[in-house]
């Protein structure tokens, strides 16, 4: 650095030496870039934030707990800071709170930050990227670790399409799948099973009165979510696991279709597992969905949710598009060599089909073989 002494005594001495000292760096007054200018007003640190954890979302409200809150602690309800801009929170998110974050009755805090998600479960409602509903995409839940595929072995009757679906989106999140096959005192799992096979996927069979303790040790110290359509008995089963839950419980109408009746997300504490010092892990009830929208989900991934068949694309053309009019495409062969179910195939090529627009958009989970196919 040039002391002031110094440029007095330049100035003094030569006037073309002053002129020099105009250009010389030390003079040019840098104007601060963007990203090094104090955003206090819009960006405020909030270094007081306490962390928070995201159970319930409901119109515009969330409710949140804290770290170490134990399953007596009241909870935090709160509300979206407006400098979160379009960011939406979602069940399962760690959040920043500011304000009040006693619990008391009445009290709000404030969201100001979300923490980057581990995962992200996202649906869309239809498959078509062109569309104002395939592009209307929905966030089920963030930082899920296993998502809890729920099928009803009856009433109503399973859909491998839906499934092969969600294992597309859970593949595509790296959120590892579970199958969970209910209702099991209406009927075997055989068909379901053995559409799967090859993947060696793992699942767990749930009647009335069956014992949940392999499914609670491979829900403990996670955050698992359920996913299925209405009436699979998603809320029956959180209410089994979690006796405080009190979660709502509806009734399958005569053409098997349940009535939606949970309608938003809920996150709930599991109870201590036999080892105390174990975390219990959270699961998360999600309301019933009527199909499993993969518009966000690129052709290419489609591919990561058949494992079965990934395999055989290596002996594909490059560029395969895998579509059945596709005369060198290696899944045909591979199938034929019996090296994957063919229905496998059918499902993954319907999936394709549905992308482009094509297939039957009022079934698209309803795969051949399926019970009530046909109908
Ligand atoms: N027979 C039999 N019925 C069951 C079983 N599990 C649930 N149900 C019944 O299925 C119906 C629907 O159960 P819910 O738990 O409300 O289903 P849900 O998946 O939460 O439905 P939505 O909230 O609408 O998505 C209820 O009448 C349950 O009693 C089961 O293992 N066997
Ligand atoms: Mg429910």
């Amino acid at each position: 650095m040039v002391g002031d002494g110094d440029r007095q005594e330049l100035r003094a001495g030569d006037v073309l030496a002053t002129k020099r000292r105009e250009y010389d760096e030390d003079d040019v007054r840098v104007r601060p870039g963007r990203s090094s200018r104090p955003r206090t007003r819009t960006r405020p640190q909030h270094a007081d934030a306490v962390d928070g954890f995201v159970i319930a979302v409901d119109r515009g409200r969330y409710t949140c707990v804290l770290p170490d809150a134990g399953p007596e602690t009241p909870v935090v309800t709160a509300m979206r800071a407006r400098e979160l801009g379009r960011k939406s929170v979602v069940v399962g998110d760690r959040v920043g709170l500011v304000g009040d974050t006693s619990g008391a009755s009445g009290a709000l805090a404030r969201i100001v930050r979300i923490a980057e998600r581990r995962s992200v479960l996202r649906r869309t409602a239809d498959d078509d990227e062109t569309t104002a509903e395939g592009r209307l995409e929905r966030v089920v839940v963030a930082n899920a670790d296993q998502l809890v595929i729920v099928s009803a072995l009856a009433d109503p009757p399973p859909r491998t399409g839906f499934i092969d679906r969600c294992l597309v989106a859970a593949y595509d999140a790296d959120i590892e799948p579970l199958l969970c096959l209910t209702k099991a005192d209406l009927a075997g799992p055989e068909a379901v099973l053995g559409y799967y096979t090859e993947l060696e996927l793992p699942y767990v069979l749930i009647r009335p009165e069956s014992d949940l303790a392999e499914l609670r040790a491979l829900l403990a110290g996670r955050i698992s979510v359920l996913v299925g359509h209405s009436g699979v008995g998603k809320s029956t089963l959180v209410n089994r696991l979690c006796p405080d839950a009190e979660r709502a419980v509806g009734t399958v109408s005569a053409i098997g279709r349940g009535r939606h009746t949970s309608t938003s997300a809920v996150a709930l504490r599991l109870p201590p597992p036999p080892d105390p010092a174990g975390d219990p892990g959270w699961i998360v009830d999600t309301p019933g969905v009527r199909s499993f929208g993969l518009a966000h989900v690129s052709a290419e991934s489609l591919l990561h949710g058949f494992p079965d068949l990934v395999e055989a694309t290596v002996d594909c053309p490059a560029n395969c598009p895998h579509t059945a009019d596709e005369a060198d495409c290696a899944l045909d062969a591979w199938v034929a060599a019996g090296k994957a179910d063919p229905r496998r195939l059918a499902s993954y090529r319907r999936l394709l089909a549905s992308r482009s627009g094509e297939g039957d958009p009022r079934e698209p989970e309803r795969n051949p073989g399926d019970p009530l196919a046909g109908s």
